[in-house]
């Protein structure tokens, strides 16, 4: 048997026949109508998507990602740092993506400073995000939460500052690596958010590294690898699998690809759905009384 032989025979090994969850690979004009098309239930509402997770998950890319499916070209705005150590991004900044008419989507993505062992963002701070007390601007400090008296603390959150769906993102590649005091964080940020009622993904970026025939996007619900994966993180962390979602950023493409595509929309999609149950569930005022 050759080398290539018992490559082969593992990788049989590691790959369901039939993927476990089904997904329209490159027929993509449903999703991208949905999320091109997306209305908030109300007028004037706008969807506050929060990233959060460690440092070099892909939050930047994840946003660069949506922004290319939705203008159809790679898109670089959010800023994203190959460079490995201290987070990149370290104030609190909304993105928006602008539609070819010249208006914006009624979504908006916080990208906040990673999540780490050591410093990283506050879990109190992720907390004030939630509740919509941060001002875009803030410059997170690791050894002190933002304070009442700061300029960037906002006193009277509207429906629009709080956050409507925080998402996780981690990747795939270093998932098994996670310690427990980073899986402990998340614990307790995803606390806070059941508390407030606050819907909760995660994407999991990164699958092209996290095994071989990853390589191939489509295989990424046929990888065994891939599910366990899942399956520990939803256990760890308490998400539920049907709120994680894979996806691969555009990284290195210079061009569109149909594929990744379909996953991107995938998990926006749900994204938008789920910002929409929480705010057919809660009435808005209730809401940010709570804040
Ligand atoms: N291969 C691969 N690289 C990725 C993917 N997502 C992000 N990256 C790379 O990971 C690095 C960190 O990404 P970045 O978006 O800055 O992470 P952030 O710190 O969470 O904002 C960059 O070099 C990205 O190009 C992915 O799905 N696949
Ligand atoms: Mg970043």
């Amino acid at each position: 048997m050759s080398y290539n032989d018992v490559i082969t025979f593992v990788f049989c090994f590691l790959v369901f026949d039939e993927p476990w969850r089904t997904i329209k690979w490159g027929d993509n004009e449903a999703a991208l109508q949905y999320v091109r098309g997306y209305k908030p239930p109300t007028e004037g509402q706008l969807i506050r998507i929060l990233l959060h997770g460690p440092d070099g998950a892909g939050k930047s890319s994840w946003i660069n990602s949506v922004q290319s499916v939705l203008r159809g070209r790679i898109y670089r705005q959010a800023l994203v740092d190959n460079t490995s150590g201290d987070s990149f991004t370290k104030e609190y900044t909304g993105y928006r993506v602008k539609k070819d008419d010249g208006s914006f989507y009624p979504f908006v993505f916080n990208d906040i400073m990673g999540l780490s062992k050591h410093g990283g963002v506050l879990e109190k701070d992720i907390e004030l995000a939630l509740k919509g007390h941060m001002k875009e601007g803030y410059k997170f400090n690791p050894e002190s939460p933002l304070s009442e008296g700061d300029r960037h603390y906002n006193k009277n959150p509207t429906p629009n500052d709080c956050v409507h769906v925080l998402v996780c993102v981690i990747p795939a590649d270093t998932l098994s690596i996670m310690s427990n005091e980073v899986a402990q964080k998340f614990r307790n940020i995803r606390e806070e958010a059941s508390r407030l009622k606050i819907p909760q993904l995660a994407i999991l970026t990164k699958p092209d590294l996290a095994f071989p025939e990853q390589r191939n996007v489509k295989n990424v619900y046929r990888s065994r690898y891939m599910k366990e994966k899942m399956e520990k993180f939803s256990a760890n962390v308490g998400i539920p699998m049907n709120c994680i979602f894979p996806v691969r950023n555009y990284s290195q493409e210079t061009n569109m690809d149909d594929d990744i595509d379909s996953l991107i929309l995938d998990a926006m999609k749900n994204i938008l759905q789920c910002a929409d149950d929480f705010l057919e569930f809660t009435q808005d005022q209730y809401y940010c009384s709570m804040c």
